[in-house]
């Protein structure tokens, strides 16, 4: 049997079978005491759970029967961020958790092969919350188990939707699963790690669109400053569209192994055999009948072994990024496409500092400023590898990553663009080809108390800004002493959210 998820804006209608009977489903959950494995709540804690953030929110109360320590210790608190577990970690749990959702579906005479349907807000018109999520009213009456009120959208206006403009499937182009931490690309997949519930840096996919999305749905209550469930780790797991996206990172996973030449998954038995095999937790969680499930990331590595698909796998449209850009550079397609190819056959190099800005900076109001002094002799190699590619006898010039590192701050839910070299005194709004990418700080929290894992480092995100360096260097303006960088958030940042960057710094990696 291989079950088939679905796009859900793709179904019969807004309340068609597979949504309706998901309603049903997440209801049978909710009713369920918080001691319970299978317990709507019990889910959102195996992802993360911050108890005083639940009780403001109304999602926790003294008088909840708590689970055992035993239970609390092997499952809460499981997720995998800032790591090459990230996403077989996610696979395993959307599995258990459409496993427990069908089981309360068949018991309620519902179909036996329901499946969990995927948002895919790339699609034209279909970035918008889907209907049966936004409604406080559902077709059986009472209050809709779909619909939560702390969703607050990208602008805080309760309109909750996916700009499109803000995030993109670059991540897709990455040849490689596995990045590093040493300021070059992170990967397709994350960096390597340890059981690693909110690691330091998150990787290609999960920066973009996966944080992004979250944030951008979640929003902040504006009247109390507490984020919506979709911004932060440790509440997103409650709110039922959680589980749709994710399924649509998921699959986009998969549309990335479509290419099985140069996109494979890890064979380190490190990321095969998981933490557990070195001692450090296992990836554990509780499926119908009182049964627990131990996986491996090895085991998550192909779909057909887990038994689903997707109805679609397709590949966003247009050339891939990186061919992209040689044609841009003025080398012809074929050899564009041989050179693409063996690039991404070869092992990636290690990053080299191109540069930092001097001290940390603050982010709040509407813009952040900062300069990064480029060291002269690693810019000459970074202009040297743009000379070496001729018409004649094409290379692939180096690629180049913006750190924004040790990024602190107690609100989840902020969102910015980063632009470089926007001209002095005008609005970076009207310059879209400085606009290097778009940041949101998903687990900036967690990541910023002392008591958590890594202890108050923040976290790290990698945006590669090589297509902006492109645009420099065939304006003739590369070769300049410092490179000028913006943060614009999407709506101003409270002082409150105290949002700091350790450094910012700039790395050339070759191809
Ligand atoms: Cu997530």
């Amino acid at each position: 049997m291989t079950y088939m998820r679905k796009n859900v804006w793709q179904l019969a209608g807004d309340w068609a079978d597979p949504i309706l009977w998901y309603a049903r489903g997440v209801k049978a959950m909710q009713s369920r005491a918080l001691n319970e494995p299978t317990a709507w709540r019990f889910y959102g804690a195996i992802h993360g759970i911050d108890p005083n953030l639940w009780q403001q929110l109304g999602y926790l109360s003294p008088a909840d029967p708590t689970p055992s320590d035993a239970d609390v210790a092997t499952y809460w608190s499981q997720c995998q961020h800032g790591s090459w577990y990230f996403l077989p970690w996610h696979r395993g749990y959307l599995i258990a958790f459409e496993a427990v959702i069908r089981d309360a579906v068949a018991k309620l005479g519902g179909p036996a092969d329901w499946a969990l349907p995927y948002w895919n807000y790339f699609e034209p018109n279909q970035n918008q919350l889907p209907p049966a999520f936004a409604s406080p009213d559902w077709p059986d009456g009472g209050n809709n188990p779909l619909y939560v009120p702390q969703r607050y959208g990208p602008n805080n206006d309760a309109n909750v939707l996916v700009p499109t403009n803000l995030i993109n499937l670059d991540a897709l182009t990455d040849s490689d699963f596995t990045g590093s931490a040493d300021g070059g690309s992170p990967g397709f997949g994350g960096v390597d790690t340890g059981f690693s519930h909110g690691g330091q840096v998150h990787g290609g996919l999960e920066t973009q669109p996966h944080d992004l999305v979250h944030v951008l749905l979640g929003g902040t209550d504006i009247e109390t400053g507490l984020p919506g469930l979709m911004s932060d780790p440790d509440t997103a797991g409650l709110d039922p569209i959680f589980w749709l996206h994710h399924a649509n990172i998921d699959r986009l996973w998969e549309v990335w192994r479509e290419n099985p030449i140069t996109h494979v998954d890890p064979s380190d038995p490190n990321w095969v055999n998981g933490p557990a095999a070195v001692g450090d937790r296992a990836f554990v969680l509780p499926m119908p009948g009182g049964v627990s499930w131990t996986y491996t990331p090895g085991q998550m590595s192909s779909l057909a072994e887990v038994g689903y698909t997707y109805d679609d796998l397709s590949a966003p449209p247009g050339p891939p990024r990186v061919i992209a850009r040689l044609q841009r550079l003025g080398v012809n397609l074929s050899a564009a496409e041989k050179l693409a190819r063996s690039t991404a056959m070869a092992p990636s190099k290690p990053a080299e500092l191109l540069g930092a800005n001097d001290q940390s900076i603050n982010l709040t109001g509407t813009e952040a400023k900062t300069s990064v002094t480029l060291d002269a002799s690693v810019q000459r190699k970074v202009v040297n590898s743009f000379g070496a590619t001729t018409a004649a006898a094409p290379s692939a010039p180096d690629r180049i990553f913006l750190n924004l590192e040790n990024v602190r701050g107690l609100s989840d839910a902020v969102a910015f663009n980063v632009y470089i070299n926007v001209p002095n005194g005008e609005d970076p709004a009207k310059h879209p080809d400085r606009l290097a990418g778009s940041v949101a700080l998903f687990g900036v929290r967690k990541a910023t108390l002392a008591h958590t894992q890594h202890a108050g480092n923040g976290l790290t995100f990698v945006v590669e800004i090589t297509h902006v360096i492109d645009t420099l260097h065939l304006a003739g303006a590369l070769n300049v002493s410092q490179l000028h960088v913006r943060l614009v958030p999407l709506k101003p940042v409270p002082q409150a959210a105290q949002i700091s960057i350790g450094r910012i710094s700039v790395f050339r990696q070759s191809a």
